[in-house]
């Protein structure tokens, strides 16, 4: 059966950032298959993932990149699935290209954009479970039962202040 979610990313260099995307759907019960498109690199292989996405049961593309980020926006474009854009910190400008190339998309084709780097990854991983849980009561619990454990793990006070 296909993972529900598929996490695409454009370089081996990303994982670091979106593993964080896989171990937040992994905490929450949810499969998941990862894989290197890259808009430049491997066009072809965009267009293929991106056209086949639907028809081959995947309900969420969660796709991060970085720099010249174009890998979410043509996603978006050639699929109708819900596309969730990590901006990537890049070494030159620290994400805010990649943040810029993601969030300015033209009316009528969304990405729904997170913030850059590893925060950005694990909420990209939140909302696309929020979407599956929709239709999936299990999950419901689960996520809900995460962001209960969150909750109960902040101090009322910080430590160390006597
Ligand atoms: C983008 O270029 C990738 O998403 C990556 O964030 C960035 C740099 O890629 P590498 O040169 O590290 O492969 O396409």
């Amino acid at each position: 059966m296909t993972a529900p979610i598929a996490i695409i990313m454009g370089s081996q260099s990303d994982w670091e950032t979106m593993r964080h995307a896989a171990e937040t759907l992994a905490a929450l019960g949810i499969d998941c298959e990862k894989r290197i498109v890259s808009a430049h690199r491997t066009p072809d292989r965009l267009f293929a993932f991106a056209k086949g996405a639907k028809a081959q049961g995947f309900k969420v593309v969660i796709a991060g990149a970085g720099g010249a980020a174009h890998l979410p926006g043509m996603t978006a474009a050639l699929t109708e699935l819900p596309v969730f854009g990590v901006p990537v910190e890049s070494k030159a400008l620290s994400g805010v290209d990649s943040l810029y190339s993601i969030v300015q998309m033209p009316a009528g084709v969304p990405v729904g954009t997170l913030a850059i780097g590893k925060a950005g990854a694990i909420n990209a991983a939140l909302l696309a479970a929020s979407v599956l849980a929709l239709n999936d009561t299990a999950l419901a619990a689960r996520l809900a039962a995460w962001r209960k454990q969150q909750t109960d793990a902040v101090k009322e006070r910080p430590e160390g202040s006597a």
